[in-house]
C-alpha cells in the first residue's frame, strides 16, 4: 500500500511505503516524481549498493506457475469463488 503526499513541497505527488523482508534494507521509503526536460534515467536510487534487482516474469509466467502449491492458510480456502 502507498500513501501519496507531497513530502518535499515541490508540487509533485511523491509515493511512501514500507518494504519488508528483504534484510538490511527494510523500512520505509519514498518514491520522488522528478520532473526534466532531458531524457534520463527512469529509475534513480539513493544508495551506492541496492538489493538485486529481477527481471520481469516470462510472458508465459501462468503455465509455469505450480498450481499445488498454495499460500492461501486452510482456513481462509473457500468452496466458492
Ligand atoms: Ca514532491
Amino acid at each position: 500500500m502507498y500513501v501519496s503526499r507531497d513530502l518535499d513541497g515541490d508540487g509533485d505527488m511523491d509515493l511512501i511505503s514500507t518494504r519488508g523482508n528483504s534484510g538490511e534494507y527494510d523500512g520505509v521509503f519514498w518514491l520522488e516524481q522528478v520532473r526534466s526536460k532531458t531524457s534520463g534515467p527512469s529509475f534513480t536510487p539513493s544508495r551506492d549498493a541496492e538489493s538485486r534487482p529481477l527481471p520481469l516474469p516470462p510472458a508465459n509466467w501462468l503455465e509455469l506457475y505450480d498450481r499445488r502449491k498454495t499460500y492461501i492458510a486452510p482456513n481462509k480456502v473457500s468452496d466458492t469463488p
